[in-house]
């Protein structure tokens, strides 16, 4: 806490992201309809200790006129949010271009665009100027908001930029950036055409986070390997001024999740989907629809099972929930078309006429009906070819009770650095290997099951995402009081 005039004031904390946790449809011409998203970030942030949060980011709709704006403003200072009006043409080149299209693949060690060369490097230039005058923008608006003590926490790949053009703005703001996908190798870094300028910008920053150890360690070698700085144990030196890096490990509120499974309505949910698959074990996958998620190599993996164990056919379901992302995206709707061809093909194969192998749903479920699949989930199946932590694996433990079911996990899955003394390790691409891991979980005896459920519902309900948020701002509050220190001496 600070204090002003002898009363205690909480420490205020400025967080951007690129979208507000909020979906906002507008109603009128100056009124709006505002829905918060209690996602894991939010109660993280709402959790944590004698901080008084903000959140800066854009709102996800295109709001060109004032009266708009304004009204939206007001609206959303009730939510304790601020809004970064961002025009059409600017969430194309930034979002679905720089962000979307560059990054995220790049991140997941997808590679850069591989299309036509010369048109990706024009494109790449206007969509990287566009991604720099966006992160421009969020500046703009935290420094109109910012006020002297404050602490500004940067979050993801969308704003990489962002910590430079702060301290443009004022060198003794203290400013943290983490990163929630993977940081790769630095050899997969190197391919970018921006890769010094987004290394440069991102070391203005005082402290900088990632889920492991591993990503932090990618992200020193990177600085030393391509901006030739000294990485030392606690982060990156650059002419005496230290920016710490370091692993801080997200993870989820399990109170929620435990407080969900006692109400009526979820455990009568529960019941009906206990007698709906009576007689067979339930497998589910819950993924957002995206290429890293691995949805097709994990039901190739289930088809092969079947194939290889015929006494099984019609003693397992899978359920896979996937929620659509980047509808408008080509590669997504292919992908979309993939996972549909391959479901139906399984499903023709293995069926009877009762009963088919896979359920697959193209759509979100909320957030009790979600609790309710988790909590009759015999194995969990998370195949992703990438993924900075992966929160499903942490939510399905928690809402496992005297289930004790099983967690198949990719080791490309940050949360394998949690979770892999409970789970079920697999390489996602190694198809043969996933299907004798279902086999496995499927046949494993209660007591081991027990072991491993032990292992990692400790570790979920002790490492919260509360824990996570007050580590990093305790962490960032010290480390620029050290880095000042640092550049005096
Ligand atoms: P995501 O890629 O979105 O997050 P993840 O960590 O699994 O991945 O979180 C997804 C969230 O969406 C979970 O809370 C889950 O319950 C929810 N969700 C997914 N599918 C759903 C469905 N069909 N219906 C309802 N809800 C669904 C990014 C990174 C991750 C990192 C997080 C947090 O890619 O690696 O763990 O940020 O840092």
């Amino acid at each position: 806490c600070r204090r002003s005039n002898g009363k205690a004031m909480k420490q205020r904390l400025l967080v951007v992201a690129n979208r507000l946790p909020v979906s906002a449809v507008r109603r009128g011409e100056d009124s709006w309809s505002l829905e918060i998203s209690a996602g894991g970030l939010v109660s993280a942030l709402l959790g944590v200790k004698d901080v008084d949060a903000k959140w800066i980011g854009w709102a996800g709709v295109n709001v060109p006129d004032e009266v708009g704006q304004r009204a939206l403003t007001k609206a959303l200072d009730e939510k304790r949010c601020i809004p970064v009006f961002l025009d059409e043409e600017i969430v194309h080149q930034y979002y679905n271009g720089y962000c979307n299209n560059i990054l995220w693949p790049l991140f997941h060690y997808l590679g850069l665009p591989q299309e036509d060369r010369l048109a990706t490097t024009r494109s790449f230039q206007s969509q990287f100027d566009a991604y720099k005058r966006a992160n421009q923008m969020f500046a703009d608006v935290v420094n109109q908001h910012y006020q002297e003590g404050d602490v500004v926490w940067c979050h993801d790949y969308h704003l990489m930029f962002l910590p430079k053009c702060l301290k443009e703005y004022n060198s003794r703001m203290k400013v943290g950036w983490f990163l929630h996908t993977p940081f790769p190798s630095s050899e997969i870094h190197r391919t970018l055409p921006s890769r010094s300028e987004l290394l440069r910008s991102v070391l203005a920053a005082d402290l900088v986070g990632f889920h492991t150890y591993d990503y932090a360690r990618h992200f020193v070698s990177a600085c030393t390997r391509i901006l030739g700085l000294e990485g030392t144990p606690e982060g990156v030196e650059d002419q005496g001024r230290l920016t710490r890096v370091a692993a801080f490990p997200i993870g989820i509120d399990s109170d929620r999740f435990k407080r969900a499974l006692d109400l009526p309505a979820v455990k009568e949910h529960i019941n009906e989907l206990t007698q709906r698959f009576a007689g067979r074990k339930v497998m589910l996958g819950v993924d957002r629809l995206d290429m890293i998620k691995g949805i097709p190599q994990k039901i190739l993996a289930f088809e092969k099972f079947l194939e290889e164990n015929p006494t099984w056919r019609d003693k397992v379901v899978l359920l896979q929930i996937a929620v659509p992302t980047r509808t408008d995206v080509p590669e997504y709707q292919k992908l979309t078309s993939q996972v549909h061809e391959i479901v139906g093909r399984i499903n023709g194969r293995f069926g009877t006429l009762t009963a088919v192998p896979i359920h697959h749903l193209d759509r979100s479920l909320d957030f009790h009906a979600l609790c309710a699949l988790y909590a009759v989930t015999d194995v969990a199946l998370v195949t992703s070819l990438r993924d900075g932590m992966n929160l499903v694996s942490y939510e399905f433990v928690a809402c496992q009770g005297d289930k004790k079911g099983v967690l198949i996990l990719s080791e490309f899955a940050g949360a394998a650095q949690s979770l892999g003394a409970g789970a079920l390790l697999v390489n996602p691409w190694n198809i043969t290997e996933v299907a004798a891991s279902i086999g496995q979980a499927l046949n494993m005896p209660a007591d081991e099951r027990e072991k491993r459920h032990r292992h990692n519902y400790a570790h979920v309900t002790t490492h919260t995402a509360q824990d996570w948020a007050e580590t990093f701002v305790s962490e960032l509050n010290d480390t620029v009081v050290e880095a000042q220190l640092r550049t005096r001496q």
